[in-house]
């Protein structure tokens, strides 16, 4: 796995013309180097964005579990492949190598295949971050059925409506999960999904938390006896280069969630490519990724990537604040961490608290720095790189999404030099353009636009599971063969991408556009604010007015209110304009957040606009509860 690392600049660069005047070439070569093929491809890749419809690889066959498992088996055996540390730091670290992940997920696929499940079929997967996650993702990849994982802090509606719209025979789940100091009665939350599915006749349940589990006759095993008793060898299924290997749900601004779906070859080449490249992944590195495995970040970046680099990945029960906030700090120094990815959101929740929690542990293993999920503001980022990464460590602002399986964007470390709030260049292969309302492409630097992809990559998702033409419109709609990504991005003269947002945060004001981002990264300057969230309000004059929902570090007294106000206008005002002032500017202990830490500003934006009767769906919130009170205190 060593013929695709860049190691400086002009590599990079030179690298990356030539993938872009050779696609072909440049991804071929990649496959050729770094995997193991049953088959190899008879065409590189078939594409048509007006259909649409992308096909790399095609006539290879692979197991994607092969290359991320029994490859290495020969010179990694005892490597750990997944060192698991659980949510009570009392409870000891597991250490699994190579070797015993094989033999668990060769046991595992067998128990599936016990269940009559064959290559196509769907398999929900509802499991706390415990390793049977990642060895059933993988016992699904191994015999060819479709994994359709379910974050397990969803609720039983948002599983059912999933479990249902992906037709899936069977639901792996445990009896509970461990959340800090609380525990989850999973399998409760699935037997209530499972009273709107009809199709599910088998759920496993794995024992986590031992709690006491109702088990419908017939329906319901303890995982564990069939593990035992199945055999710990199963060839892995001979897979074709385009089947599909998972469906992941995302939530669209309308309807239903969207089952994106991934296929094997393009997206095994390039989230092993993008691992190695992006977090320089080196031999006897310790990478630490925190999302959840329930979302793309951990299907890409905790399982796939690291595992067909032959890398040790930290899975990660708990939650930063559990015991303490120095949770993090403390599992970075254990286990000499070297990668550390997480969000911004978890990052600024961190440096509200006492900084004794970091300067308490030694951070000196750390390497590369990572960051996923929204735009980084200013004041995270200078935090992340001062008090974790020490001024020495890159931080990677990788920008991606659910749909494009692997990072698109992305400083690589020691090698592309770092701006804060900048995703920075495009990795090779990746083309991407920015349009305007029109539907022109901004060639000038320093415009707004939006962000398209002009070209396809290995990973793009192929469709929306029974729903193409959704997929069309969603995606190749608003602009001729072109992917659209749904954000807002400017660049600047020297060619950096500046993500700004989801286009529907742009809010003209007074006919002038303005991205939310910016102004929220002001804001948190303030040195009472830990976070804000801005939304447009329509407006007599100016078209549209901006509403600021601004959480203080400290509760603040009623009494400095007015001040506080004062003072953030007075900094919009310094750093963007008066055009940008807030008119209304609301203090408020929480926001609403998605479970994967995105605010949801539809709700603010129902809120700001007084039309709280119809907030829509609300159920995929981590918070429910805050909205009631945001609109208590509306103004
Ligand atoms: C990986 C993931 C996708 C959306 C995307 C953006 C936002 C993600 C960044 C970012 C600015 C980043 N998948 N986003 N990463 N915005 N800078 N580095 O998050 O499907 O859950 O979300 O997240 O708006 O479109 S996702």
């Amino acid at each position: 796995m060593s013929n695709y690392h860049i190691k400086h600049l002009e590599e990079y660069y030179k690298i990356y013309r030539k993938s872009v005047r050779e696609p072909e070439v440049f991804w071929e070569k990649i496959a050729e180097e770094n995997f193991t093929w049953y088959k190899k491809w008879d065409n590189v890749l078939e594409w048509d964005f007006k259909k649409p419809e992308v096909k790399w690889y095609q006539g290879a066959k692979l197991n994607i579990t092969e290359n991320c498992i029994d490859r290495h088996l020969s010179t990694k055996g005892n490597k750990t492949a997944i060192l698991f540390e659980p949510n009570n730091p009392g409870e000891e670290t597991q250490h699994i190598t190579y070797n015993q992940l094989h033999e668990r997920v060769n046991r595992f696929a067998n128990v599936l295949k016990n269940e009559g499940l064959k290559k196509g079929d769907r398999v929900c997967i509802y499991l706390p971050m415990i390793p049977d996650l990642a060895v059933s993702v993988l016992a699904c990849a191994r015999i060819g059925a479709i994994h359709s994982v379910v974050f397990a802090g969803f609720s039983a509606t948002a599983l059912s409506t999933r479990i249902n719209d992906s037709d899936c025979k069977i639901v792996i789940t445990s009896d509970g999960s461990y959340r800090g100091n609380k525990t989850i009665d999973l399998k409760k939350i699935v037997d209530e999904a499972l009273n709107d599915c009809a199709g599910v006749n088998s759920v496993l349940v794995a024992k986590r938390i031992n709690s006491e589990v109702t088990m419908k006759e017939g329906r319901d095993k303890w995982l564990q006896p069939l593990l035992n008793n199945a055999s710990s060898e199963c060839e892995p299924e001979v897979m074709d280069a385009e089947d599909p290997l998972f469906i992941l749900y995302t939530s669209g601004s309308t309807g239903k969630p969207k089952g994106m779906v991934h296929t094997t070859a393009g997206y095994m080449v390039y989230t092993a490519y993008t691992f190695k490249n992006v977090f320089n992944y080196k031999d006897d590195d310790i990478y630490w990724c925190t999302a959840d495995i329930g979302w793309i970040t951990g299907h890409s970046y905790i399982v796939y990537g690291p595992l067909t680099n032959g890398a040790t990945t930290v899975m990660f029960e708990g939650v930063p604040s559990y015991p303490d906030y120095g949770r993090f700090w403390e599992i970075v120094e254990k286990h000499k961490i070297t990668q550390f990815y997480t969000a911004p959101t978890a990052i600024r929740a961190l440096a509200k608290e006492h900084l004794d929690y970091t300067t308490k542990h030694d951070l000196s293993s750390l390497k590369v720095l990572g960051s996923v999920g929204e735009p980084i503001n200013e004041e995270a980022w200078h935090w992340y790189n001062d008090h974790i990464g020490k001024k020495k460590s890159p931080i990677v602002d990788t920008w991606w999404q659910t749909e494009t399986g692997g990072i698109l964007i992305s400083p690589l470390p020691n090698i592309t030099p770092t701006i804060p709030t900048y995703a920075s260049l495009p990795l090779p292969g990746i083309q991407p353009c920015l349009m305007d309302e029109k539907g022109k492409e901004i060639i000038e630097n320093q415009i707004d636009g939006r962000l398209c992809i002009k070209y396809p990559w290995p990973s793009i998702a192929r469709t929306i599971w029974g729903n193409h033409q959704r997929y069309k419109e969603t995606y190749f709609s608003a602009y001729k063969n072109k992917y659209f990504t749904g954000d807002g991005a400017m660049r600047n003269t020297i060619g950096y991408y500046r993500i700004t947002g989801r286009v529907d945060d742009v809010i003209i004001v007074s006919g002038h556009n303005l991205g939310t981002a910016p102004i929220e990264d002001v804001i948190n300057e303030h040195p009472a604010v830990a976070e804000s969230a801005i939304v447009g309000f329509p407006h007599d004059v100016k078209g549209n007015a901006l509403y600021g929902y601004v959480i203080l570090k400290e509760t603040g007294d009623e009494n400095s209110f007015d001040k506080l106000r004062k003072e953030i206008n007075q900094m919009i005002t310094e750093h963007i304009g008066p055009i940008a002032k807030l008119n209304k500017i609301q203090f408020t202990p929480g926001l609403p957040k998605t479970r994967s830490g995105k605010i949801m500003r539809r709700i603010l934006r129902k809120i700001a606009a007084n039309e709280t009767d119809n907030l829509g769906d609300t159920s995929t919130l981590l918070n429910p509860e805050i909205v009631q009170e945001i609109i208590d205190n509306s103004l």
